[in-house]
Parts: C-alpha cells; sequence; structure tokens
C-alpha cells in the first residue's frame, strides 16, 4: 500500500516537472543562467569610527536598460534580474557618492556606496488639477507609488507632497472623472505634477467665484453645495454683496456677459447637464471724478 502511494506521488512529480518543463522549473542548471542579483547599502559619511547613517531615496541606476531602485529607509537596495556587465550608479540631486559608480557583473554581488553629504534624500512634488477650460477641480485624490499615502487636491485644485524617495508615480483619480495624462513619474521635484479632469459624464463640477469686472467685493456660494454634482441636479447660486457694493450680475457659463439687472436675479437656477461656472459681479456706487464707470452701468461720472 505504501509503495503504491510512493509510485503515485513519483508519477504525480513526474507529470508536474513535464509540465513545467517549458518554465525551466525542473531543468537544474538552465534556469536564467544568465541573470544575476545586486543589493548594497547607502551610508553617508559620519563619525569615522562609526558605521554612517543610511541614506534613503537614493536612486540607484543601472546601465542597459534596467529600472532604477530607490535605497530603503535602511539604506539598502536590492535589483534582481541584471544581466552582462552593469555600472550601477547612485543619483540623488545634491549629493556625490563614492565610488561615483562601479561596474559590476556577476562577481560583484555587493555593492555599497557612501555619501558625502549628511542630508536626507528625498523630494517634494506637487501641481494642479484643472478642468480643459482652467478651472480648478478640487478633491481629486492623488495616489502614489511606492507606499506613500494619498492626498487631495484643494479649492485652488493645488496638491503637494513631501518626503517622496525614488522615482515614483504620480496618479490622479475621482469617481466619474479621467484624467489627463492618467499618471506621471518623478525621480526628483523637477517638473509640476498637472493633470487635466474629464467627466463621465454622470457628475459636473461647478465652478464659484467673482468676476474680474467686479469693482465691487460680495460672496458666492451655491445651495446645495458642491462643487460636483450628479448629471441634471439642480443648483442654485446665490451672491450677496459686501457692504458697499452692489451686486450687479453673472457671468455666465458660455462668457456671454449678463448684466441685465433688469431680467436675473441675484439668485440664478442651474441645472447641471455639463461643467458650469458661476462668476458673479459686484460693483459700487458711482463714484464721480475719478473717470472710472464704478457702478457699471456703460457712463462716467455721471450725477
Ligand atoms: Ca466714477
Ligand atoms: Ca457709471
Amino acid at each position: 500500500m505504501e509503495r503504491k502511494v510512493a509510485r503515485h506521488w513519483l508519477a504525480i512529480v513526474l507529470a508536474g516537472c513535464t509540465l513545467l518543463w517549458g518554465l525551466a522549473a525542473c531543468r537544474p542548471g538552465l534556469e536564467d543562467p544568465e541573470t544575476f542579483s545586486l543589493s548594497g547599502t547607502v551610508t553617508d559619511v559620519g563619525d569615522p569610527e562609526l558605521p554612517g547613517d543610511p541614506v534613503a531615496g537614493v536612486t540607484i541606476q543601472f546601465s542597459g536598460g534596467f529600472t532604477s531602485v530607490p535605497s530603503q529607509a535602511d539604506g539598502t537596495w536590492q535589483k534582481d534580474g541584471l544581466a552582462g556587465t552593469v555600472t550601477v550608479t547612485p543619483a540623488c540631486d545634491g549629493r556625490t557618492f563614492d565610488p561615483p559608480s562601479l561596474e559590476c557583473a556577476e562577481a560583484c554581488a555587493t555593492v555599497d556606496f557612501t555619501s558625502t553629504v549628511s542630508l536626507p534624500c528625498d523630494y517634494a512634488l506637487g501641481g494642479q488639477v484643472l478642468l480643459a477650460t482652467g478651472e480648478p477641480m478640487p478633491g481629486v485624490t492623488l495616489s502614489f507609488s511606492g507606499g506613500f499615502s494619498s492626498v487631495s487636491t484643494n479649492a485652488f485644485g493645488a496638491w503637494s507632497k513631501s518626503g517622496l524617495t525614488g522615482t515614483v508615480t504620480v496618479t490622479p483619480s475621482r469617481a466619474h472623472w479621467s484624467f489627463t495624462p492618467s499618471s506621471r513619474e518623478f525621480s526628483s521635484s523637477s517638473g509640476a505634477g498637472d493633470f487635466t479632469g474629464t467627466s463621465d459624464g454622470q457628475e459636473y463640477l461647478l465652478s464659484l467665484g467673482i468676476s474680474g469686472w467686479s469693482t465691487g467685493s460680495g460672496s458666492v456660494s451655491a445651495n446645495p453645495s458642491g462643487p460636483y454634482y450628479a448629471a441634471d441636479a439642480a443648483v442654485q447660486v446665490s451672491a450677496v454683496a459686501d457692504a458697499g457694493s452692489l451686486w450687479w450680475g453673472w457671468k455666465d457659463e458660455s462668457c456671454t456677459h449678463q448684466y441685465d439687472r433688469a431680467s436675473i436675479d441675484s439668485f440664478w437656477s442651474l441645472t447641471m447637464a455639463g461643467n458650469k461656472s458661476a462668476e458673479a459681479t459686484f460693483a459700487v456706487p458711482e463714484i464721480p471724478g475719478n473717470s472710472e464707470d464704478d457702478d457699471l452701468d456703460g457712463s462716467v461720472d455721471e450725477p
């Protein structure tokens, strides 16, 4: 009985080896004979009597088209799947390394670099997420590869993130929106993380603002509050002038200017059939003698 079980197992192992033959798993001596791994540690120059401190976020580059890897929090790095003779070069803005680079084949398994500057080797990024028409997109999530926590855009569509190391892919996301480009890759602070958002037609953005034509001041709000709404939602925007100012009119979403106070109200009912922009204009009473049309009625300095 035991012998029969053993024969069964032998048959299963042989069948498995046959199946895996193409994957080289059962061919001793033939699995990826041309590739090798390298690893090492990056430290800074500390007290000569003591070991140096680890340096995180150094980009370890490899010649031959192999992708780079970052040094980790403990200064270590590892790279598998290398082939041929590879030049290994550590890189980080503002730092020099000893050795500056090293040519390695399979024989040199460990490559340690020492930095001459004792500074953190990380970087910060920032950017803006906008509609194609230029309005800022708040509440867009920016995700980062490498385990870094995500951030969101503020009311100006702006985001920032510090403490990044190595090569990081930044990806914007928000349900019902796509972004161009879909992601951006960074390995230093150079370049802006700007993206353009496009709705899938199920959610739209209402951008509130105050027109640059205003000579007065006030505030603009929406009910229900946004700035994102389901498609075809009904929204009422309202303009409230500050003391000493007067509400004058709305600049509508098609950029024609509606400054006819007789025909429109300081409450404006919108249907979110697309991205909308509601800009209010506020004026002050005419100020005589300054050659300006302060009350925006088209005539200057009337009594
Ligand atoms: Ca005037
Ligand atoms: Ca006037």
